[in-house]
């Protein structure tokens, strides 16, 4: 099977060695002073709410200080290899949406969670089981630190819970999000891999097996209206930013999603 054909039946694919180290250590020393920033700013949060993510690294505030530093991100994260070899997985039209960045709780206490990431969103679980073969939003993984870091039960991109999966994911019947599913893979990734999956299958972190975790993600996607309200236009490069990336198509595309949602009031 080759990735697309292993995305489409199973919902993931991992590009295996896909960046070099030097590619790897130019995109940490950003984020790293990123992460920073975010850790001093949040340091209750962190605590008091068990975080295990951070989302939005692109977004100004984190470039005050360093405004060159914010088109080498953008140009890093849309490399010339990674934009095709995305446009060669899935012939369509792909936008930028945002980034996150996943670490360890600070707690042994949280448990990770299955979940579909839209069940978060306002829109109704029926409304998200009937779109699904519409939509394709993805998070492309970049671990800085290699990890055994996400479960992910396969196929669950192209088909809706079973019973157990619903009254776990959902936390039903008297179930818990954290208890074992059946079929699930592990995925293990070392440095300059790069895992790519569907954001709406059935998937939780590991954060038991990984004595540290800094897992870049990526999220993009085909447009679809049901996320396009949900597109920040702030985590977008400007004009003047635009004319030194080198790929633009992610960026343009997301721009021209952010500006039509801002003229449509919902
Ligand atoms: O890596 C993790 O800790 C969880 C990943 C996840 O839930 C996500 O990517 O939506």
């Amino acid at each position: 099977m080759n990735a697309s054909q292993q995305f489409e039946a199973q919902g993931y694919t991992i590009l295996k060695q896909f960046f070099q180290p030097a590619e790897i250590a130019q995109i940490s020393s950003i984020v790293d002073r990123i992460y920073n920033q975010w850790r001093t700013d949040n340091h209750h949060a962190l605590i008091e709410q068990q975080l295990i993510n951070m989302h939005s690294l692109t977004d100004p505030q984190y470039f005050q200080h360093h405004p060159a530093e914010r088109i080498r991100f953008f140009n890093l994260i849309a490399s010339t290899k990674l934009t095709r070899a995305l446009e060669q997985l899935f012939s369509t039209e792909i936008y930028f949406h945002n980034t996150q960045l996943f670490f360890n709780p600070q707690s042994h206490q949280k448990r990770p969670y299955w979940h579909r990431d839209l069940q978060y969103s306002p829109i109704d679980d029926n409304v998200q089981a009937a779109e699904q073969h519409q939509m394709l939003s993805l998070h492309v993984r970049i671990p800085l630190v290699a990890e055994k870091g996400v479960e992910l039960i396969p196929g669950t991109h192209k088909r809706w819970d079973t019973n157990l999966e619903h009254n776990v994911r959902l936390e039903r019947q008297g179930h818990r999000n954290d208890e074992p599913l059946p079929d699930s893979v592990l995925v293990e990734l070392h440095l300059g891999d790069v895992l790519i999956f569907n954001a709406q299958m059935i998937h939780r972190g590991n954060y038991a097996l990984n004595h540290e975790r800094k897992a870049l993600d990526l999220c993009l996607g085909k447009p679809h209206r049901l996320v396009a309200g949900f597109l920040n236009s702030n985590g977008l490069p400007n004009d003047q930013e635009l004319e030194h990336i080198h790929q633009t198509r992610w960026y343009t595309l997301a721009r021209t999603i952010a500006a039509s949602t801002e003229l449509t009031p919902d």
